[in-house]
């Protein structure tokens, strides 16, 4: 009997601890409340007395209970909820037909600029009495509000005059799963995939619903449950009845779901002779499996394609164009309301000259030739998620078909979820490129939102960075990542700095001093990335296959495209790909007035500088060291950049709980190590070719090149 309580408080005790570790892992994402200072608490309580909120459905009640929540932990009282304003402080949250009087009052004037998922918060006064409104045309907009306003709450802010009015400026907000049946995810370092499909449907992980919590409070509205490299059984009524299973955890959130089409799904499933696009059994086929679809999954978003691109079957196969394979997959989406996402990240079968101008060479003729519901998905630059790209061509270059953009979220060429590295900045620096396509302004947001050339639908995509890590994404700073990626696909053109700061203040609370030591690190850590790995206008130089650390010195794979050194090209002679009119002109894909800007290379700016050209190593750079100084310079500010991030974090010891403080100081020391590695093999590999000295002053790799380019990692993650 002793033991047997013995055993019993043990198990208790466990478990308290369990759950204590469970709230210090950062499983709650930005979404954990902390109480309120105390003069904020008692003017909250004030302004926040009563509620009054119809519910008229499952949506209208997670907003409900989510602001009742967050209230309890921000200041430890529920207002009172009542049927009409009786008092001040009352808090209202509805539509025109939840709460038809509001329609009455001067805020409704504002609905017409909410759209179908927008809302607006507003400080009002009704029946002489001071009141919170939170107003939207449905109940997503409502959603949506209610997340905005708790975040309003979570970062202390001053409640007493409000007139926010927020409407998405982009329709689809898309996160891509790579994650395949097996649960491994391609290019994922946050442990497997989050679909346990084996037990699905019967068993709905609460996991989805805490997905489609965080996904819903940022506005992502819409998920690719699988891999880009898709497998054909993903589309068998098994798995379309496991996939209905989450779209039914994620609707009451405003998500819906699509799925990655296999192109030769009528072959390896259908038993069909080709996948023709053109062929009318193979048209049947994807018409029937469509309608199955839409029977599983009512509000099915569409397919994503990726199609003729690193061994994936596509139309080509057959001798169409990617305009006859998506229009076959659009036709058939279309009486359903879905649409097609068809990748532009192709590949020639053939060795190309440059394959950074690929895509534009391949699609560009085919615009205007695509059906309404076609979007185009264009990754950010044109080569591959690299660490620094400029914007890809293609944006400005097919004004008469709709386009969107692809991010890459999960770290595959910055660091994995080892390296502490805010891409805010980074997507930010894209959609903020000007394209010039109609004159001056003609920015990349600008095609993503659908403005400058009035496209119909709008979309963007981001890959995901989730996965059954407890924290979501591995490393405790990648769910900025996930955070800044939902607020930009809200608004492409918010502000980096402004997201960080938000996503700092939500997930670690309002500490002034916190805020102003890792705001500043969070900014600068791409561009400290960047120059451990690959700066000046570098790419593509990680390790083979798993892409994990440098490997400049790749060479002699099947495909030329596929090595460093196609892309580096370093000789005695210099470094760099030259993409100018005397090289691969892939400059020439570009407007006037962006070939202005990079093709002088006295004039390019140093980020792109070897993206676009070859030079040699005492080329005067505007600094007025030579090529090599700088270069140099890059890598070992990279170096002492994370050494001062890591003295900055241990600062903050105390501010953040233990579980988190330590999991950040141990990344940040291997970030440390892998980024000397990344410099020490860099510089030695190229100063082979540039002949020169390292500066003076800085510290001499600690081996020999051969040392590291016989390292082998074994079992990296994401292949
Ligand atoms: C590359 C990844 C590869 C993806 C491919 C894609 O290494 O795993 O399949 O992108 O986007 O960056 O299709």
């Amino acid at each position: 009997m002793r033991a047997l309580n013995y055993g019993t408080l043990l198990i208790l005790a466990l478990s308290l601890c369990a759950g204590e570790g469970n709230a210090q892992s950062g499983y709650g994402l930005w979404l954990g409340v902390k109480p309120a200072s105390g003069e904020r608490s008692a003017s909250y309580k004030k302004q926040l007395s009563a509620l009054l909120f119809p519910v008229t459905n499952e949506m209208d009640s997670i907003a409900k209970q989510e602001l009742l929540s967050a209230l309890n932990g921000l200041i430890g009282h529920t207002p009172k909820q009542v049927d009409a304003i009786q008092e001040e402080g009352t808090i209202l949250i509805g539509t025109p037909s939840t709460l038809p009087h509001l329609a009455r009052e001067a805020v409704a004037a504002h609905l017409p600029l909410m759209g179908t998922e927008g809302y607006g918060i507003y400080s009002i006064t009704v029946l002489e009495k001071p009141a919170t409104v939170i107003l939207a045309n449905t109940t997503n907009g409502i959603l949506y509000g209610t997340y905005a306003f708790i975040g309003l709450l979570q970062r202390n802010e001053d409640i007493s005059s409000l007139a926010i009015t927020s409407q998405p400026k982009v329709e689809l907000r898309l996160l891509n799963h790579w994650d395949n049946l097996d649960r491994t995810v391609e290019r994922g370092y946050a442990g497997f995939s989050l679909w346990d499909w084996h037990r699905l449907p019967g068993y709905r992980d609460p996991r989805y619903t805490d997905y489609a919590r965080a996904n819903a409070s940022i506005g992502i509205n819409g998920t690719v449950l699988n891999n880009v490299n898709a497998n054909a059984l993903m589309l068998t009524t098994a798995y379309l009845e496991k996939a209905a299973a989450l779209a039914d955890v994620f609707r009451p959130y405003g998500i819906r779901v699509y799925l990655s089409a296999r192109f030769s799904a009528p072959v390896e499933l259908g038993g069909l002779e080709n996948a023709d696009p053109l062929n009318p059994a193979v048209q049947r086929w994807w018409a029937d499996k469509v309608a199955e679809i839409y029977g599983h999954i009512p509000d099915f978003g569409g397919f994503l394609v990726k199609a003729n691109s690193e061994g994936q079957p596509g139309p080509q196969n057959y001798g169409r164009s990617h305009a006859d394979g998506a229009n076959l997959l659009a036709d058939v989406l279309k009486p359903h309301g879905g649409v097609v996402m068809w990748r532009a990240f192709v590949y020639e079968d053939t060795e190309p000259e440059d394959r950074a101008k690929q895509a534009y060479n391949e699609f560009k003729p085919l615009g205007g030739t695509f059906r309404d519901n076609v979007i185009i998905q264009v990754k950010n630059g044109p080569i591959d998620f690299q660490p620094r790209e400029p914007f890809h061509p293609l944006f400005g270059a097919m004004p008469r078909s709709q386009l969107m953009t692809e991010f890459q979220i999960t770290q595959e060429y910055l660091g994995f979820a080892t390296h502490l590295v805010y891409l805010g900045t980074l997507f930010s620096e894209t959609l903020q490129a000007d394209t010039y396509a109609d004159g001056p302004g003609s920015t990349v947001a600008r095609i993503v939102d659908g403005s400058l050339n009035g496209q119909a639908i709008t979309a963007i995509a981001g890959v995901a960075n989730t996965g059954t890590a407890i924290n979501w994404t591995g490393h405790p700073f990648a769910q900025a990542n996930w955070y800044a990626y939902g607020r930009l696909a809200w608004d492409p053109d918010l502000d980096a700095a402004g997201i960080a700061e938000e996503w700092l203040r939500l997930t670690f609370g309002n500490d002034a001093s916190f805020i102003n030591a890792l705001l500043p690190i969070m900014m600068r850590s791409r561009e400290t990335t960047v120059n451990y790995m690959t700066p000046l206008g570098l790419h593509h130089l990680m390790g083979w296959d798993h892409h994990f650390g440098p490997g400049p010195w790749i060479r002699d794979k099947p495909r030329a495209d596929w090595t460093s050194v196609y892309y580096h090209n370093a000789s005695k002679d210099g470094i760099g790909f030259d993409r100018t009119a005397t090289g691969s002109n892939a400059l020439s894909q570009y407007s006037s007035e962006v070939r202005a800007l990079f093709e002088n290379p006295q004039t390019c700016p140093d980020e792109y500088l070897l993206w676009f050209h070859h030079l040699p190593w005492d080329f005067r750079m505007k600094s007025d060291e030579t090529l090599w100084e700088a270069l140099c310079r890059h890598y070992y500010n990279g170096v002492e950049e994370v050494a001062a991030m890591q003295t900055v974090w241990e600062a903050q010891r105390g501010k953040v709980n233990d579980t988190i403080f330590r999991e950040v100081t141990d990344l940040l020391a291997m970030q440390h190590k892998e980024a000397k590695l990344w410099r020490d093999a860099c510089v030695l590999y190229f100063q082979q070719f540039s002949d020169m000295p390292i500066p003076e002053g800085l510290e001499p790799p600690e081996h020999p090149l051969e040392y590291y380019e016989q390292l082998k990692f074994h079992f990296v993650p994401g292949i």
